[in-house]
């Protein structure tokens, strides 16, 4: 932390003339060490279905229709209308489907053109505790799709009963990506995640649309590679059990599940050629697993997020949001843990690093995260029996604070000047930039700034901190000083737009 705020140099000038004032350092001093932090929930989650059994996946048909399609795990897709769920499943394949453990129909995926072709696709375990893609078709009815429709495109052995991976998602390119767990067990003893020569680990790249049941797309990164499946973009995933396109930019964020210590999330964005080895079992996070030492020789994409086990044990991959029911959190990304039932918000900053805040303590069991056509968001509650489906809703943020007082408002050659910082605070969830600066109105010339944290002059105020302040001496009158109107400001900036938030004015006149 910058901590040179006694220095002369460290006031921001600009504008024209010479300087009035040179430094406040009181109340730089004070901002740049007491600042605390509160709490204050941004989120909420309403109920909208319960008694569900065993709900893994959310997903919506990109059809116009707004039905919200809830996969449970024993091999039913049921479907959620908006109002209630149908009496009638979509799907119901549970005679092919082993459950439960990290087995089961784990996923569902919708490609672009469903309202015309009506083709979907699941990913489950079959009785054998294989992984199987499939493809089906809904029959005449919307509402129900027939189970005599099934093509399988892909079986892939699973030597152990864990580690499935389970998501679908088409990706803006059009092709069906398939996240595919390293095997099993514990610690990927078969080395799967490094191997190119099988499915296992990776996250898959195919194209359903041309040829059956599907093709290589060509520009796939292992495309002619001696020994390397070609259906593979990346590789090094212990079990993405949860990954997700970014609807507006195409982004890839890929939630990974750890070992004993770490969760992570990787990122690619939607310029990558692929062929990312995101680092599994080399690393666990952005730490070393086997070798335990040594274990990046620069080839490894490292998570743009990671937390511990302190916070829980298993992380469920979530959304950018791009809705606009909750205009503050557009553009977070939301993930979770399954075993805490906490969500997380993680925001990306103006020099491209992602930094996370903790939204909401749950204590659910949260198996999902869900998106409808409208980009709101949804997760489910994993239960046997009483498994719930929930929207999650804006909880509005106070706006930020920044109140000055002056203790007078004239003073004179000798007075000392003092103001006081009664409240700021950024109750939001995204960092906010504060300054607070003197100029003199009148004729208006100069411009102070009584912070100096970046080269812009601003203090960057985290997400969620409030502080408040005493009297601060500013400085004393002395003769040299022009007489006149003085204004001192306290303006709260978005930090990437630089737009005013709030403007706190208070003005004094020296005489
Ligand atoms: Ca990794």
């Amino acid at each position: 932390m910058d901590t040179t705020g006694q220095n002369p140099s460290t006031v921001y000038r600009q504008g024209r003339g010479k300087p009035v004032f040179w430094f406040l350092p009181g109340l730089v001093m004070l901002l740049l060490f007491s600042l605390g932090t509160g709490q204050a929930a941004t989120i909420d989650l309403e109920p909208l279905v319960t008694g569900l059994a065993r709900p893994v996946a959310i997903a919506h048909a990109g059809d116009g229709s707004a039905r919200l399609f809830l996969v449970l795990q024993e091999g039913q897709v049921l479907i959620y209308d908006g109002t209630e769920v149908l009496p009638t499943p979509f799907l119901d394949i549970a005679p092919l489907v082993s459950c439960c453990g990290e087995r089961g129909l784990l996923g569902i995926a919708f490609p672009p053109h469903y309202r015309s072709s009506g083709f979907f696709f699941v990913n489950y375990t079959n009785t054998a505790g294989n992984t199987v893609i499939a493809r089906y078709r809904v029959s005449a009815d919307p509402n129900v799709a027939d189970p005599a429709s099934a093509t399988i495109l892909l079986t892939i052995p699973q030597p152990f009963a864990n580690h499935n991976g389970g998501q679908l998602q088409f990706g803006p390119d059009g092709y069906l990506y398939i996240g595919t767990g390293d095997g099993g067990a514990a610690g990927d003893p078969q080395n799967n995640a490094q191997n190119l020569g099988n499915l296992l680990g990776k996250l898959l790249r195919i194209d359903v649309d041309n040829g059956e049941p599907y093709t290589i797309p060509p520009d796939n990164p292992f495309v002619g590679k001696a020994g390397a499946r070609e259906e593979i973009w990346a590789f090094g995933l212990r079990n993405p059990w949860r990954f997700s396109f970014d609807r507006l930019t195409g982004d890839l964020f890929i939630a990974d599940v750890g070992q004993d210590r770490w969760e992570e999330v990787d990122w690619q964005p939607a310029t990558s050629p692929g062929g990312e080895n995101y680092g599994w079992r080399r690393m666990e996070g952005k730490h070393c697993f086997l070798p335990s030492t040594n274990c990046n020789d620069g080839t490894l994409t490292l998570p743009i997020l990671e937390y511990s086990h302190e916070q829980g044990c298993s992380i469920i991959g979530g959304y950018r949001y791009r809705g606009s029911q909750i205009p503050w959190h557009y553009g977070t990304y939301f993930y979770a843990d399954y075993c805490s039932g906490r969500i997380w918000g993680a925001r990306e900053e103006k020099s491209g690093r992602w930094t996370s805040t903790l939204l909401l303590e749950t204590g659910l069991s949260i198996s999902t995260f869900g998106q409808d056509e409208k980009g709101e968001l949804y997760l489910a509650h994993y239960s046997e029996s009483d498994g719930t489906l929930y929207r999650l809703k804006g909880k509005a943020p106070l706006p930020p604070l920044c109140n000055i007082q002056m203790s007078q408002p004239t003073y004179r050659d000798g007075d000392t000047v003092t103001a006081s910082v009664v409240q700021i605070a950024n109750p939001g969830p995204s960092p906010l930039a504060v300054e607070i600066k003197v100029w003199l109105e009148s004729p208006a010339s100069e411009l102070f700034s009584v912070l100096n944290r970046g080269a812009d002059g601003s203090l960057l105020l985290p997400p969620e901190t409030e502080k408040d302040f005493g009297p601060v001496s500013l400085f004393r009158v002395r003769p040299a000083f022009a007489r006149g109107e003085y204004a001192l400001n306290c303006r709260v900036l978005h930090p990437i737009t630089g737009a005013t938030l709030v403007l706190d004015q208070n003005r004094f006149s020296l005489q």
